[in-house]
């Protein structure tokens, strides 16, 4: 992103938890700040050493552990590769429940330990469930290697169903490397489908993407496996940025039109055809949808999932983007982007060419909206007009002000919006159990503690 700066002198790549908890005490020992760094493909600036900190990066543990294939629990180092994983899964008929655009590079301990959503989240669900165990490395003075429900580690092994005390492993997803090093993950894997169908459409407006949701849903059940949305600035980022042509014959009417992205993954190809073909014509006798188009092989569905893929990479291409990773309920999903748009015409940004455009897209499933605003540059006047105003428009619709990206160093004074006192004086003090010294990515996640206990 060109957003968050690295100072570090000093990167570690240890192979083994052995080693990670020998770098740890050590560590604790002589009160070095380490921060935890998987595939640095975050969107906070978790992964970045702000100030002087050791970085302790996961790449060189990367082996798979343990793949059953009656059960598809998978157990792996931390430093493996997302894509590596699918690509080890596929042969045996089975893929993660995951998937995001940084796939090439992201790690899974990365991915846990943000708590990563991306596009298969409507059906395979969040990694707090489909995550059954975890091996992490405490920052005390011995390293303590803590497993919780992997095989060999002790105690019951990865289960979908153990009732037995808090559910510690729950703690590290989502952590953002805060408690301790996620060195190693069992998690629950489900079949690949054998038929795959992507479909986009262009509709008129932001009330005909929730009718046509509401219409997938009902129509597609059980197979509907991503509903994706991006606006009109969002397709013309992309197509200028990709060369590629429009995936639609005729210009949307007024030049403006909203996108949405429609896959299915079943087993029976006829079946998940009919209802999709069913559905795509519904929708277009009705004139709910304007137009569409329907993958006929598996480089068509690639091209049309890279329309929505791509735009991260577009924004970045284009200028300096500030990204903002909200959830909103669907009924005031839309006007965010409008109100910020809006702003920007206001406050005379849009005219001077401080902001460049702004686009919306998200996993409109998840009601996760993503607003990235292409400026010239990064500098204080932009941010300022920017937040926390966005933030307070996110809370006033009693959003969420980080859906899938996490803290890092861009929230932690923001996480009020989303959090009560009581329950944020909790995080501090739970972050404080764990790591008593305040070691671990210091003065990002969380704000500053007023009650730090005398170590910290
Ligand atoms: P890093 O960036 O290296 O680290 C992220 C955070 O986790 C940091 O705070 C770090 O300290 C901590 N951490 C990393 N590894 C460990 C570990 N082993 N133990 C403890 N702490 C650790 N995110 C989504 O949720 N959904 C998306 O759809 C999505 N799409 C993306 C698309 C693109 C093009 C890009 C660039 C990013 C996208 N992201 C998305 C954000 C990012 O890829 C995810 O957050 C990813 O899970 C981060 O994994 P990583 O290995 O790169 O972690
Ligand atoms: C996505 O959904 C990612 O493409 C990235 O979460 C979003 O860059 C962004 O703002
Ligand atoms: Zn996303």
């Amino acid at each position: 992103m060109d957003k968050y700066k690295g100072n570090s002198p000093v990167v570690l790549k240890p192979k083994s938890t052995d080693e990670v908890s020998k770098i740890i005490a050590y560590c604790y020992k002589k009160r070095i700040a380490v921060v935890p760094q998987g595939g640095n493909t975050g969107l906070v600036g978790g992964g970045v050493p702000v100030y002087d900190e050791l970085v302790l990066n996961t790449e060189g543990m990367n082996q798979v552990r343990d793949f059953d294939d009656v059960s598809g629990i998978l157990t792996t180092d931390a430093g493996c590769i997302l894509e590596v994983l699918s690509n080890y899964l596929a042969p045996k008929g089975y893929m993660m429940p995951l998937d995001l655009g940084a796939k090439g590079s992201c790690h899974i301990g990365g991915n846990v330990s943000t708590n990563a959503g991306g596009l298969r989240l409507l059906r395979y669900g969040s990694l707090h469930g489909s995550v059954l165990g975890i091996e992490a490395v405490l920052p005390d003075e011995h390293g303590t290697v803590i497993s919780v429900n992997m095989p060999g580690g002790g105690g019951a092994g990865p289960l979908r169903k153990d009732n037995t005390g808090y559910d510690l492993k729950q703690l590290f997803i989502g952590a953002e490397g805060t408690l301790g090093i996620v060195t190693g993950v069992s998690i629950l894997t489900p079949r690949l489908p054998s038929a795959v169908n992507v479909a986009v459409l262009s509709v008129p407006d932001f009330n005909s993407v929730k009718t046509v949701f509401k219409e997938t849903r009902a129509q597609l059940g059980e197979i509907l496996s991503a509903f994706e949305f991006w606006d009109q600035e969002g397709l013309d980022l992309v197509l200028d940025h990709t060369g590629a042509k429009s995936p639609f014959e005729t210009a949307p009417e007024g030049g403006r039109a909203f996108y949405v992205l429609i896959e299915t993954s079943g087993s029976n190809k006829d079946h998940d055809d009919e209802k999709l073909g069913g559905l795509l014509e519904k929708l277009l006798e009705e004139g709910i949808c304007a137009d569409g188009t329907l993958a006929q092989d598996e480089t068509q569905a690639a091209n049309l999932w890279s329309l929505r893929e791509s735009l991260p990479e577009a924004a970045g291409k284009l200028g300096k983007v500030y990204k903002f990773d909200v959830s909103v309920p669907l009924s005031e999903y839309y006007s965010l982007v409008e109100e910020t748009r809006a702003r920007f015409v206001e406050n005379g940004m849009a005219e001077d060419g401080t902001i460049k455009t702004t686009v919306g897209y998200g996993h409109i499933g998840d009601s996760n909206l993503h607003i990235n605003i292409v400026a010239k540059e990064y500098n204080e006047r932009t941010e300022s007009a920017i937040e926390p105003w966005i933030y307070e428009a996110v809370a006033k619709r009693n959003g969420s002000i980080s859906a899938e990206h996490g803290l890092g160093v861009m929230k932690p004074n923001h996480v009020h919006y989303s959090k009560t006192e009581p329950a944020i004086a909790l995080m501090q003090q739970l972050r404080r159990v764990f790591d008593p010294r305040g070691i671990l990515n210091p003065g990002k996640y969380l704000p500053p503690s007023e009650h730090l206990p005398e170590e910290g």
